[in-house]
């Protein structure tokens, strides 16, 4: 891990300016505007991408409509052979894409090579091997036999965030092309060069149409995508706020929708639990990807007897992290992906605040030399905060822990379930029992017991109440992407 690695700088990749890909081609934006891709360490630009619009999106939708004529009839054998190339050319290189994903991203390249490229890569393999098992069913009737196709959509939208673009962009594309549909995929506007970048890589394996990319704004690509009539299925990641705008677009053809829209985990540690692993886990909750983490465990709830050596050895911990050059492989904690970003969490610190809350530690932009010039903030524990305050609540997607203090586990699961969300959560103890009982009621799509972000390829990921619906990460999702046609056989000869 501490070795240096091997990088070629953002110069020597000869980074273009992005077009569309549209129908196997990079083509100009019909606007002729272009977007800045900005390095959030430093405010330096790294790249152009184009301002897309209803025109292109219209263009990408036709595109994929007529490459779904023969890639809906696809074999399993091709889908799958596909897939793995597509996982066999991250590998090729793993760190070109990690290094562009942690220039435009802001986090540490140790992240990006360590998670964020085996978990893309896993998503393709995970559905190349998926691409052989989209049965249908057959059922037996004394006077007929029932056959249960299963039949991709057609023409899908997917409109990813900028957290961890390639982890979206595989979670997305990997199923829906197993499943035999064509896409449409826009990523975020500030965050899409490793995205990008994939697709120039790639550009030879995918046959023309397949998979299309516009770029630009969520209002001017996003909506032309979602309300267009040939697009059969819609796909998203992001807040909830947007969600509901897709949810209206999406209304006007009656199409089907999977959401991921965040969360606000509650983290329960119990006064049984391994304290020295849980604040390891709760230390790496805050830092990972500088908290723009749709999982992370943003409501740190301590039982009261342990809450104060917890807070102690926490702060301690985060004492030491690395903050800094998000290339260099020792840095633990980069910067924020955005001035928007960064200004959302400072002025949630400040709420908190007003609240009521008080910083126990961090609580400002981190400065200092290489600290300057980017969207860096220091990792913060917040105390003091009641789980109705609106730092508890609402989503702040950054460095930042709220630490909540609880004395019986029907209280603690009383203020883990006051949440409009339900995306993740998990629990500390050494008690069996109590793991069982306190994990089944958190009404939350997934739960780590005894070690947090404990991701595994097939679990489903998703979410309960506004977190969204669909689970992502396994087969399931393969059920999004699909639609069944019955077909019934009558066996009886003569008339009714
Ligand atoms: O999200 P948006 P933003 C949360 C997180 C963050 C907040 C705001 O709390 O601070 O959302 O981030 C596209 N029609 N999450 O503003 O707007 C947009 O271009 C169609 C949680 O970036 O939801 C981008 O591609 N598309 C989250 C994508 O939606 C539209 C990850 C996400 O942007 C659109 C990211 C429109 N009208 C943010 N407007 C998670 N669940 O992990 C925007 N978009």
């Amino acid at each position: 891990m501490n070795k240096p690695l091997q990088q070629p700088s953002a110069a020597a990749l000869h980074l273009p300016e992005y077009g569309h890909f549209i129908g196997g081609e990079w083509v100009s934006g019909d606007s002729g505007k272009t977007i800045d891709l900005l390095n959030p360490a430093n405010g330096q630009r790294l790249s152009r991408i184009q301002a897309g619009n209803a025109a292109d999106a219209e263009r990408a939708v036709q595109a994929a409509a007529k490459a779904f004529t023969t890639w809906g009839h696809s074999t399993p054998g091709q889908r799958q052979e596909l897939l793995l190339e597509l996982a066999r050319r991250l590998k090729a290189r793993m760190q070109d894409f990690a290094l562009l994903e942690t220039l435009n991203n802001g986090k540490p390249i140790r992240e990006a090579l360590h998670f964020d490229l085996p978990t893309t890569i896993a998503q393709f393999e995970l559905f190349a091997g998926a691409a052989f098992h989209l049965h249908g069913q057959s059922l037996d009737y004394p006077d007929a036999i029932g056959i249960v196709h299963r039949e991709p959509y057609g023409v899908v939208a997917q409109i990813i965030p900028w957290n961890v673009p390639l982890v979206m962009m595989a979670t997305k594309i990997a199923p829906a092309l197993a499943a035999g549909n064509t896409i449409v995929l826009k990523p975020a506007e500030t965050v899409c060069l490793s995205v990008l970048e994939f697709f120039r890589e790639v550009a030879d394996v995918l046959p023309p149409g397949v998979v299309n990319v516009v770029t630009g704004y969520g209002a001017d690509v996003g909506e032309a995508l979602v309300s267009h009539p040939l697009v059969r299925k819609v796909a998203f990641t992001g807040s909830i706020a947007t969600a509901r705008r897709i949810m209206g677009y999406a209304a006007a053809n009656v199409i089907p929708q999977t959401l991921e829209l965040g969360g606000k985990s509650a983290h329960i540690v119990c006064d049984d639990a391994d304290i020295d692993a849980a604040v390891e886990a709760a230390a790496l909750s805050t830092i990972f990807n500088k908290g723009e983490v749709c999982i992370a465990g943003t409501r740190l709830m301590l039982h009261e007897r342990i809450r104060d050596e917890f807070l102690e050895k926490l702060a301690r911990t985060l004492d030491t992290v690395k903050q800094g050059d998000p290339t260099d492989p020792a840095t633990q904690i980069g910067a924020q992906a955005s001035v928007m970003q960064r200004d959302k969490v400072l002025s949630y610190i400040d709420i908190g605040m007003q609240e009521g809350a008080r910083v126990y530690r961090g609580g400002k932009r981190a400065s200092g030399p290489g600290l300057d010039e980017g969207n860096f903030i220091e990792p913060t524990i917040l105390v003091d905060v009641d789980n109705s305050m609106r730092i508890a609540q609402e989503e702040i997607f950054g460095p930042v822990t709220c630490a909540i203090t609880w004395k019986d586990d029907d209280e603690v699961l009383r203020m883990a379930n006051d949440s409009t969300y339900g995306l993740a959560g998990g629990l500390w103890t050494r008690n069996l029992t109590r793991a069982h009982r306190i994990s089944r009621a958190m009404q939350t799509g997934t739960v780590w017991v005894n070690r947090y972000f404990n991701l595994k390829p097939g679990m489903p990921l998703g979410g309960y109440k506004q977190s969204g619906f669909g689970r992502e990460f396994c087969f399931d999702i393969l059920n999004h992407y699909t639609l069944t046609k019955s077909v019934v056989i009558n066996l009886e000869e003569g008339p009714l």
